[in-house]
């Protein structure tokens, strides 16, 4: 990519702090400090840099008194640099300033100890070069430099590079140091997910894919979810990621909320105990407008926010399909709810639907571009996209293709069919479709894992009630093409 450019390594930031260390090509140059002084910082920034797009990382070093909040700020160069989506912080921009605020969990900078926050942003005219950082309206020194410090991760495409950036996580070490994983689970090596740049990391930073299936109607197909079915899912499968679709509508929660939040939190335990990860998903569907359901969002949220918060295998998806609604409704749901989850689970990555079936826009004739100049106002999130493949092809690859260097992406549903859920299958279309996800390390669930009297679904009818799930005659031609695909080996890096 020969438009691909690179701010050179360990450039020195034209900033000074009234004390502080200056990093200048690795070399750290102890500050000058007398005995009262106990102000400053020094930061750290590198960038992967494309036409339009960049990748920033941030790590700040208090050199003064332990503060308990944290305000850094930084002007970029030019009013078009802007910050998309962050990470570890909230942000906010007005012109060329920008200001990130420290979150609950990540306020507390002792002395000489620092925190990394992260942002996925947009560029147009100068090269993005932010300067003038401050920590608490003082001054920092540092550097900026290019890449990752484990410049061997790094690909020299910007889509999907790892991010440097340490995020929020049940276990706070991110360091190479981190104990090797107890057991083989992808849930015991990966452990706490976070968000990194536009890819799904695990505990030890690197990007990873999740591969699993995604229920049919839990208020239909309990039948199909049990010790047994779920042991043939992690085991046989090989998947490493159930989703639980929890309708809202169509006899789902709203006709007994405590009823369907205590199944969930079942299958979350399920799941659990197997090493999978568990996509709690509020199915909405119709009607399309999820704020048809807010309040009810707010309480089903709340309730498995704060019962699964210890747990690290939960994934919360606040809106299955988005239907006649625009971007700017679901952002505004999405802006409600997820401060509820947060409140009581503030580590979980959260998945936002999109607007025309969760299609990132392409159905409702509109494309990714309202969400990147849009996002919502959140950290550690991932936006939803969903195909079936017999219905959705080329067009929607394109934007996918597209989308993936800028937007964290997760599919959390797609079909080998047609978006009814049926008819003919079209795996060529399937095959082309899952190679993109992979390249882009995009994690998937298909649907269904159930018995329904439908070609989508994985297993013929009558498995359930018989519980032959390990008998690949149970599968259906779906089903098993599914299993061959999920149960190849996984890539979890550990260092
Ligand atoms: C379908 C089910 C079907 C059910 C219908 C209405 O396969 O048995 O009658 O929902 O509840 C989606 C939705 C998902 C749909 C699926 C297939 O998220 O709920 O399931 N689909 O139509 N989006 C695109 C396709």
């Amino acid at each position: 990519m020969s438009l691909l450019k690179r701010l050179p390594r360990g450039r020195t930031l034209g900033v000074a702090g009234a004390v502080g260390a200056l990093v200048a090509g690795g070399l750290i140059l102890a500050p000058m400090m007398n005995a009262s002084a106990a102000a400053g910082c020094r930061v750290t920034y590198t960038t992967n840099q494309w036409p339009g797009g960049f990748t920033g990382n941030v790590t700040v070093t208090n050199l003064g008194d332990p503060i308990s909040a944290w305000t850094l700020g930084w002007t970029f160069g030019d009013a078009g640099q802007k910050v998309v989506q962050g990470w570890s912080a909230t942000f906010t921009q007005s012109g060329s300033a920008v200001t990130a605020k420290s979150l609950d969990y990540n306020g507390n900078l002792a002395t000489n100890a620092s925190t990394s926050i992260g942002f996925n942003g947009s560029w147009t005219g100068a090269n993005p070069t932010p300067a003038a950082f401050t920590l608490n309206g003082v001054a920092c020194t540092g550097s900026t430099g290019t890449g990752s410090p484990t410049p061997s991760t790094q690909s020299p495409s910007p889509s999907k590079s790892p991010s440097t950036s340490p995020s929020p996580s049940k276990s706070p070490s991110t360091s190479p140091s981190n104990p090797p994983p107890q057991g083989t689970t992808p849930l015991a090596i990966n452990g706490q997910l976070h968000v990194c740049g536009v890819n799904l990391c695990n505990q030890y930073n690197r990007a990873i894919q999740l591969r699993g299936m995604s229920t049919h109607g839990i208020q239909w197909f309990a039948s199909c979810l049990n010790g047994s079915s779920l042991d043939v899912l992690a085991n046989d499968w090989k998947a490493d990621l159930l989703r639980i679709a929890m309708y809202v509508q169509e006899q789902g929660y709203e006709t007994n909320p405590s009823g369907f939040t205590a199944q969930v939190n079942n299958y979350v335990d399920l799941a659990e105990a197997r090493g999978m990860y568990a996509i709690i998903d509020f199915h909405t569907l119709t009607p399309g407008d999820p704020n048809y359901n807010l309040d009810r969002a707010k309480t089903f949220f709340a309730s498995v926010a704060q019962r699964n918060a210890n747990k690290k295998n939960v994934i919360y998806e606040i809106a299955n399909e988005p239907n006649g609604v625009s971007w700017q409704g679901i952002k505004s749901y999405a802006e409600q709810v997820i401060p509820v989850i947060r409140a009581a689970d503030p580590d979980a990555v959260v998945i936002v639907g999109t607007r025309g079936w969760s299609s990132l826009g392409v159905s409702d004739g509109s494309s990714e571009q309202e969400i990147v100049s849009n996002p919502v106002n959140a950290t550690n999130i991932m936006y939803t996209f969903h195909f079936y493949a017999a219905s959705h092809k080329d067009n929607y690859r394109t934007v996918v293709a597209r989308a993936a260097r800028t937007l964290p992406l997760f599919v959390t549903e797609f079909g080998t069919v047609s978006a009814t859920g049926g008819g003919a299958l079209d795996l060529s279309s399937t095959g082309t479709w899952l190679d993109l996800l992979d390249q882009n390390k995009i994690s998937y669930a298909n649907w269904t894992y159930s018995d329904a009297n439908e070609s989508s679904a994985a297993f013929k009818p009558g498995t359930c009630a018989a519980g032959s799930y390990a008998n690949t005659n149970s599968l259906s031609e779906s089903g098993t093409y599914l299993r061959n695909r999920i149960r190849t080996a996984d890539n979890f890096p550990t260092s």
